[in-house]
């Protein structure tokens, strides 16, 4: 055969390409086939069953209890795993290292707290996705749903009250003897007779310092705002106090004297809902000592300040 006749032949068509097309059909069929029998096998290794099977429910309204009933041993620190409850779209990464490992048959406690030691917010009814993922292979090793019975509220960051810094002698120097006191309400004339006004020393220094003269006190925290407002303040003393909001000085005691009778001062600020800094300093030399701090708003009359936090880590 001369060589332009490999390349046609009768039907003007090279055999050489018929056994390429040939070969290429087969190849095609065999492909097709191949991906349908291992198809199955393709799909489960996009979305790879749990590794572990565990069990998570509610412990109580600040801990998960989680069960594991098969499946590998899983060690937990924050750099290899991730332990993750979705609630609303939101992620909540818990302090994983809390659960330190499972194994087969272990149930352990987990503290709804994320890694910064904060608590994870929950409401009852809350639909939420409880999911553990291997940062190794960023592979999920197992995951749960969960619609939560009881509300988690956050653990309070604050505790209740300002706290006192009680000082012998008017200048806030020497050693503070400290004590937390919910409202700032003490007024006297003598101990004596101080002790017939009842309330009126619900922060009464002398319990502390032993003395009603010659002191000072200087109380630091927060106070809780509920509603954007107007807030009046109201500080009553003998013998001088100011009162400090957010660093400002909101009440300045109009004289320079450190002993004057009872006297009040007041003073409007608009505050917005939450937390704000305050600080309220009095002095007393002799004789009579009052400290009264009342606030009205929009919403409520005039009455005895509260809702009073400080930092317990502080
Ligand atoms: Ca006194
Ligand atoms: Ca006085």
């Amino acid at each position: 055969m001369r060589p332009d006749n490999l390349l046609r032949n009768k039907y003007g068509l090279s055999p050489v390409i018929g056994v390429l097309l040939m070969l290429l059909i087969v190849f095609l069929m065999g492909a097709v086939i191949a991906a349908s029998l291992l198809g199955g096998e393709q799909e489960e290794k996009l979305a790879p069953a749990p590794l572990a099977s565990l069990s998570v429910g509610e412990y109580n309204n600040t801990t998960l209890k989680i069960d594991h009933n098969g499946g590998e041993f899983l060690e937990f620190d924050n750099s290899t795993t991730s332990v993750i409850l979705n609630v609303a779209g939101k992620d909540y990464l818990f302090d994983a290292s809390a659960l330190e490992s499972l194994g087969v048959g272990d149930e352990k406690l987990l503290p709804m707290k994320d890694r910064d030691g904060n608590s994870i917010p929950i409401n009852a009814g809350d639909f939420a996705t409880f999911k553990v993922i291997d940062l190794r292979t960023q592979k999920p090793v197992f995951i749960q749903e969960i619609t939560f019975k009881e509300g988690y509220e956050p653990e309070a960051k604050y505790q209740s009250g300002l706290i006192g810094y009680y000082y012998r002698g008017v200048n806030f120097s020497g050693t503070a003897v400290k004590r937390t006191d919910l409202r700032l309400k003490f007024a006297e004339s003598s101990y004596s007779t101080a002790r017939l006004y009842g309330s009126d020393i619900e922060n009464w220094p002398y319990d502390i310092l032993n003395t009603t003269n010659n002191f000072s006190v200087d109380y630091e925290g927060l106070i809780k705002i509920e509603h954007n407002s107007n807030y009046t303040f109201y500080l009553t003393s003998d013998d001088w106090a100011q009162l400090y909001i957010d660093g400002t000085t909101v009440i300045k005691e109009p004289t320079a004297s450190t002993r004057h009778a009872k006297t009040t001062n007041a003073a409007t600020i608009y505050l917005t809902a939450g937390y704000h800094e305050i600080r309220v300093e009095m002095k007393e030399n002799i004789g009579t000592s009052i400290l009264h701090l009342e606030w009205a708003s929009d919403s409520f009359s005039r009455r005895f300040a509260e809702n009073f936090y400080h930092d317990a880590s502080t």
